[in-house]
């Protein structure tokens, strides 16, 4: 098949819209997507500082990538989360990534910052649960502390259906009314933006591929056979019978996304005595699941210093 654009072999189909197309006009055809994703939702100004955090992953290093081509303020962060060989090989891969795209890279390293990694806490809270928590906060900490206006994610269609679908079946109606391409910041809350919102894994993966991006593909040995992945299989199976179901799927929840308001409850946020932090009670979730006596510092030492910084 012929790219429907210079007529040179094909490097892709398209499912929807349905066409072929070459690499060199792939790549062209998303990076325009990703820009009009950014203009439609208003997700970046031009002058943002843009903190996009880099797992080793393809979504994350695509984000990066595409905005630093778009013009966008990039700065990268991985967050070594101490789980072995799965994390180390990830930060070999982040630090490759962010050779490629041109921006500079910080790395946090949890052992290093908590004595611990994750896996390695004597808790009943189930790993995942506090890895989600140490990242979250982490990331949020840093871009805070550091400045930045904006943290982008590599969040795209495909996560972003089965995130709906899977609380629309468990019913989980306070999620549904909040999720979307822009989550807006408060207070010490940083912004986060979806720059990948309407393009497909299949999509992310084949633009890595054509600029070269390598990325890390083994799981976490933590990650257990998510039931995200079945949600994502039966998306993937309606979206073969009916190309579109997915972006339609998800635009139809923006429209009608209004409709869960009602079930948000309003959190009364203090500051975490501790660390300053947006927190429920006394202490926040990260620093009392750490049992922290000091606020962990994330401030970046020297900023000519592209080396990554200890805690
Ligand atoms: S949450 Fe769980 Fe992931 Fe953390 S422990 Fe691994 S699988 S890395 S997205
Ligand atoms: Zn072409
Ligand atoms: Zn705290």
């Amino acid at each position: 098949m012929r790219c429907r654009v210079c007529g040179e072999k094909a490097f892709i189909k398209l499912h929807y819209p349905k066409m072929y197309l070459c690499a060199d006009h792939f790549v062209e055809y998303f990076e325009r997507k990703v820009k009009r994703t950014i203009e439609k939702y208003k997700l970046l100004k031009p002058d943002e500082k843009v903190l996009v955090v880099i797992s080793g992953g393809k979504d994350s290093a695509v984000t990066a990538y595409v905005l630093k081509k778009l013009g966008y303020n990039v700065e990268c962060l991985h967050i070594n989360l101490g789980i072995g060989e799965y994390s180390e090989k990830s930060e070999q891969y982040a630090r490759e990534q962010c050779r490629i795209i041109g921006a500079p890279l910080h790395v946090v390293n949890v052992r290093e910052l908590l004595g611990k990694g994750i896996g390695e806490v004597r808790t009943r809270r189930p790993t995942c649960s506090y890895c989600g928590l140490t990242k979250r906060y982490l990331f949020n900490k840093f871009a805070y502390d550091n400045g930045f206006d904006v943290i982008a994610t590599g969040h795209n269609l495909d996560d972003e259906a089965s995130f709906i679908f899977s609380n629309l079946m468990n019913w989980n109606t306070e999620y549904l009314a909040k999720q979307g391409p822009v989550l807006p910041g408060e207070g010490k809350f940083v912004r986060k933006v979806k720059p990948l919102y309407e393009l497909t894994e299949r999509e992310v993966v084949a633009y890595a591929l054509a600029v070269g991006l390598e990325y890390i593909v083994d799981e976490c040995p933590h990650a257990r056979g998510a039931t995200t992945i079945e949600y994502k299989e039966i998306l993937n199976e309606m979206e073969e019978k009916r190309p579109g179901t997915k972006i339609n799927f998800v635009k139809g929840y923006l429209r009608k996304r209004h409709l869960f308001e009602a079930e948000l409850r309003e959190i009364e946020l203090k500051e975490c005595k501790l660390c300053g932090m947006p927190a429920q009670g006394e202490k926040c979730s990260f620093c009392k699941f750490w049992g922290l006596e000091e606020p962990v510092t994330l401030k970046i030492a020297n900023t000519d210093d592209e080396e990554p910084f200890g805690p």
